[in-house]
């Protein structure tokens, strides 16, 4: 009897990375990548990669799952039915939210989380940690336990009345994550204008779906995202930018970047695909393409993917968040709903990588000049494990996870609501035709879909356990008021 050295061997795909793409086999034994290379030994199970991409699963770094809203609102998702779609999607992890509410204890917040994941999820998985109960407790002595039992980033609202958190608590959990080493990840829009713009467009009769484009002012972004690095500049804070929607606000991050500031950022499809003008529809229907901050303009889509290009922003996340076109979702205010009363948010866990591959391998988005496939790998995978500190996710590299999506790169679909795997019942990029299918998907070397269909189990998933890692890492830069060189001598960080 010959002995197979190998549990799996992927054979003759083009093998893609962050900086290059070849042909070879990749071998997995006990999870992990063993080798890469020609001519590689017997595998127990082969796959034939011949025509195919053969990249890492995707890395989702901002999902909303089983989680209630910033209006009070449960979604759609479960982490079984959440992390389903993320596998048929392309996605062997997944980082969603445990959500603190006001009034809410954030340990037994994080555990509540943990206890449905560990039920639920089929693909790994991390979780930020949202605050908007900024206490004595939660500050002192829960995120300073909670870090360091690995769970290294904070996610903070500066806007939504009943989960903002003001500039002064922002600046104290800015300090404690400084001190415990936590990535800050921000929503960052003005709140007074939204709210504002909100309640005047409402009282003249501006009721419709397509309003909300407009009551977020485009400057609310820049405002909230100059005054958010500014403040991290005084406590030299690493932050992550989440959801980038306009020209000025990756004008700003751009600039803060060149200054040696650490901050990160992110767009999502919603932004480089859609526009405001999505969401004018008949009725409620433009409801479905209602998120926040809500889709720009075609000049915008531009500057983002430039930026992309760039380095100004570094990772392309779905803010997968889910709600059902009902009463449970986006019509729970009655059938009549101004868009205030409308939950924001809409699902993209199964169509970021599809939609991104199209347009970055397929069609070859002209900002990347011929390097569109290391740029997808890079933006949807190998650089959010680095950012967020994933060891051994995000590359196809011996010793990492062996955590592996095969493409057929000519593969022409038609996204539709049917297709979709999660409970949200609709998605936003219905219609879309994308070249490119990750057909089969490999978490931790078990193939958890083919064919399209299922393999792993709920539960199968595992929670990673992170420290803030390097982009945690505070730059020893001081601004003048906290250098005690030339604060007169005052210690404060
Ligand atoms: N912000 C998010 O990050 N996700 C959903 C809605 C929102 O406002
Ligand atoms: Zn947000
Ligand atoms: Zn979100």
């Amino acid at each position: 009897m010959t002995t197979q050295p190998f549990d799996l061997v992927i054979r003759g795909g083009t093998v893609g990375t962050s900086t290059a793409h070849f042909v070879a086999d990749v071998a997995v034994k006990d999870g992990r990548i063993a080798a890469i290379g020609t001519g590689l030994g017997q595998g127990a199970r082969e796959i034939d990669a011949t025509g195919k991409f053969v990249l890492p699963g995707g890395i989702d770094t901002h999902a909303h799952v089983e989680q209630v809203s910033a209006g009070g609102l449960m979604n759609a998702d479960t982490f079984e039915s959440a992390t389903t779609s993320a596998a048929f999607g392309g996605n062997t992890t997944l980082v969603s939210f445990a959500a603190q509410h006001r009034g809410l204890d954030l340990r037994k917040v994080v555990d509540d989380y943990a206890a449905l994941a560990k039920r639920g999820a089929l693909i790994d998985y991390a979780f930020h940690m949202i605050v908007a109960n900024p206490d004595e407790k939660t500050i002192k002595e829960d995120l300073p336990a909670l870090i360091k039992e690995g769970h290294a980033s904070i996610k903070v609202f500066m806007t939504y009345d009943l989960i903002k958190v003001d500039d002064e608590p922002l600046l104290d959990l800015m300090l404690t994550a400084r001190e415990h080493r936590a990535l800050i990840c921000v929503h960052a829009e003005n709140h007074g204008m939204i709210s504002w713009m909100g309640k005047k467009l409402v009282e003249r009769g501006y009721t419709a779906p397509k309003f909300h484009a407009i009551s977020h002012p485009r400057g609310s972004e820049s405002e909230a995202f100059t005054r958010l690095i500014t403040q991290a500049a005084l406590i030299d804070q690493p932050i992550m930018i989440f959801h980038v929607s306009t020209a000025e606000g990756a004008a700003v991050i751009r600039q803060a970047r060149g200054q040696g500031l650490k901050v990160f950022a992110e767009t999502c499809p919603q932004y480089l695909f859609m526009t405001k003008a999505d969401l004018d529809k008949p009725g409620l229907e433009g409801a479905k393409w209602m998120c926040s901050p809500p889709p720009r303009e075609t000049t915008d889509q531009d500057a983002l993917w430039q930026a992309l290009a760039l380095g100004d922003l570094q990772t392309v996340s779905s803010d997968h968040a889910p709600y059902r076109f009902d009463e449970s979702g986006k019509l729970s205010a009655g059938p009549n709903p101004n868009f205030k009363q409308i939950a924001n948010g809409l699902p993209g866990l199964e169509t970021r990588l599809p939609l991104m591959f199209d347009a970055l391998v397929s069609k070859g988005r002209p900002e990347f000049a011929g390097r569109g496939l290391e740029a997808f790998v890079d933006l949807t995978a190998t650089s959010p494990a680095r950012i967020y500190n994933l060891p051994g996710k995000g590359a196809i590299q011996p010793g990492y996870d062996a955590d592996i999506a095969i493409w057929d790169p000519s593969r022409e679909v038609t996204i539709t609501d049917e297709a979709m795997h999660d409970l949200t019942g609709f998605t936003p990029f219905a219609g879309y035709r994308v070249t490119g299918w990750p057909e089969t998907v490999i978490r931790r070397g078990e193939v958890v879909v083919s064919d399209g269909t299922l393999h792993a189990k709920a539960g199968s998933g595992r929670w990673l356990s992170r420290t803030g890692g390097p982009a945690a890492e505070p730059t020893g830069k001081l601004v003048l008021e906290m250098d005690p060189q030339r604060n007169f001598g005052a210690t404060i960080l």
